[in-house]
């Protein structure tokens, strides 16, 4: 029989990056796969927010783009919140261009977001070039990247021969991509890259503009390691309420943990 510390210790020593062994290390720490999309557009709110829920996750996920009075206080504020409460955080870019493009997309700008973020997220589309733009600026801060290789919504392309080419060009820098955005386990037990799904709701099954949501436990079904849940915990910003975010972010961080410890024999 397997034991907690044998698993995530297994887990642990197969991966190259750094901050893949962070992630998997706050998940055991916290008995916690749950990750809460931040998708709030102002920073009160979206500070309020991450301060409720951030007892329950191992991860928050940021839209930085979307919030209407970004400064870079908000950052140092979401940092100090990364350390009191123990996550990692996301920024969800989804950057798509050439590699010299992204470098710059994600060295500077206003947003800066390597300065600030542990992982952010690419699609495969343009090539091997987005990954090697990436990881010129990341590697050395100790950064790790997610590739796009499926999505949740209805009628994504990035189905098949689209997502097993993600898996080989993951496989071709396993220094700095450390997994996934999919709705499944992807990739070998040699692999072991990290799987992180969104589209994760208990009580709806989309919302009328193409997203679909399944369960914690049917996605923890599949294979994956980290659950991504936005409005199912934040509801929705003009009627915020951070006390019941809190207490449905502790729902679901229950019933993913519950799923995740049974099929691992935690
Ligand atoms: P919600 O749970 O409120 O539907 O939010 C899902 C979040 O995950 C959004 O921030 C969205 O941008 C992101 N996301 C997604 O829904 N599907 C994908 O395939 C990839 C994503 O990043």
């Amino acid at each position: 029989q397997r034991t907690e510390m044998g698993y995530f210790e297994q887990r642990i020593c197969l991966q190259q990056n750094k901050m893949a062994r962070t992630v998997l290390e706050t998940v055991q720490r916290k008995q916690s796969i749950l990750c809460v999309s931040a998708d709030f557009t102002t920073k009160d709110k979206l500070l309020k927010l991450v301060d409720a829920v951030g007892p329950h996750v191992c991860m928050i996920k940021t839209h930085v783009d979307i919030i209407s009075d970004f400064d870079h206080d908000l950052v140092t504020q979401l940092a100090t919140l990364s350390a009191k409460h123990d996550f990692v955080i996301f920024e969800d870019r989804k950057f798509a261009d050439i590699g010299n493009t992204v470098s710059l997309q994600y060295s500077s700008g206003v947003h800066r977001i390597a300065d600030w973020s542990h992982i952010t997220n690419a699609h495969a589309l343009p090539g091997d070039g987005i990954v090697n733009g990436l990881k010129k600026v990341g590697l050395d801060k100790g950064r790790g990247l997610l590739l796009l290789a499926e999505m949740s919504s209805a009628g994504s392309l990035a189905v098949g021969s689209y997502t097993q080419a993600s898996v080989d060009m993951a496989r071709r820098h396993k220094d700095f991509v450390i997994g996934f955005i999919a709705q499944r386990k992807l990739g070998d037990s040699d692999d072991d890259f990290l799987i992180l799904t969104p589209g994760v709701g208990l009580d709806v099954k989309g919302d009328g503009m193409g997203q679909q949501y399944r369960t914690p436990q049917e996605v923890v079904d599949a294979g994956t390691d980290v659950t991504i849940v936005g409005r199912g915990i934040t509801g929705s910003e003009a009627t915020a309420d951070f006390d019941k975010a809190a207490s449905e972010a502790l729902r679901y961080k229950q019933a993913g943990w519950e799923a995740f410890a049974s099929r691992h024999k935690l």
